[in-house]
């Protein structure tokens, strides 16, 4: 089993003071070696003054704060950047809000460990699943899935998840990309990004869990932003390059 050594788990937030704290109880001892760091945008909820009393905080729990709410995109790449510098070997992009099992972190970070450039937690392949979910938001999410596969060309069975783990090397040259969108967008360009690459994508088996506490922060200009844009992703639908 995988200690954590060499990861960095990256958790964006915005008041999510109700879920952070059972989150950090269940991830912590699950990989005794791994550093977090949680990216917070001023949440006025006592997200960030909560997990400044946490005992491991400062020696392998952190805090990156920001101003004002900023976007979920832009909170993943300033945290993916903070690991790099870091030296981080494999980065994890995880929610707060307890929808991504912090015990299938660990699968997430073996597979990326046994060569892929990129490990998605997928709710649609074999395996998979959801939890809480309306037939209506599973059909919509399945359409997404299936609107990215026809313009981008990729063939993976859950595009927009945000539960991945990358090695160093694949996330390091994907930001060097520019990204346009923010939420599901930003999860679908950082993963073409990675095939176009030429980067092992390998989709691993999680069960997602609707959210009980707090709001979700997604709101449905996020969803017409990836609807607009995934298409123009089309102009590099032609398949990775062997490596
Ligand atoms: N730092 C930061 N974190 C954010 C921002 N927006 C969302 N988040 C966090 O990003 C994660 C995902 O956001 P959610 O609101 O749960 O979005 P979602 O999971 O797609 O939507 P739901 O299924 O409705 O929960 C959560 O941990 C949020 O607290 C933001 O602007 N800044
Ligand atoms: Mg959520």
């Amino acid at each position: 089993m995988h200690s954590g050594k060499g990861v960095v788990i990256v958790v964006p937030t915005y008041q999510e003071a109700a879920n952070l704290p059972i989150l950090l109880d269940q991830l912590l001892p699950a990989l005794p070696e791994a550093r977090l760091w949680i990216v917070d945008d001023a949440s006025g909820d006592g997200t960030p003054e909560q997990l400044k009393q946490h005992p491991l905080f400062g020696e392998r729990l952190f805090l990156l704060e920001r101003s004002g709410k900023s976007g979920l995109a832009s909170a993943l790449c300033d945290g993916f950047r903070i690991a790099l510098a870091e030296g981080a070997e494999i980065i994890v992009q995880m929610d707060a809000d307890l929808s991504h099992d912090p015990a299938d972190v660990v699968r997430l970070i073996e597979a990326a460990a046994d060569g892929a450039d990129l490990a998605i937690g997928s709710r649609y392949c074999v395996g998979g699943g959801i939890r809480h979910w309306s037939p209506w938001r599973r059909l919509l999410s399945r359409a997404a899935a299936a609107y990215v596969r026809g313009w981008t060309g990729m063939n993976l069975s859950d595009p927009t998840a945000g539960f991945r783990a990358f090695r160093a090397p694949a996330l390091a040259r994907a930001l060097e990309s520019p990204t346009a969108c923010d939420g599901y967008g930003f999860q679908v360009e950082m993963a073409h990004t990675v095939w176009k690459q030429g980067g092992v994508i390998r989709e691993v088996p999680v069960v997602f869990t609707e959210r009980r506490e707090g709001q979700s922060k997604l709101s449905s200009a996020i969803v017409y932003e990836a609807i607009l844009r995934v298409p123009l992703l089309c102009w590099h639908r032609h398949p990775p390059r062997e490596r």
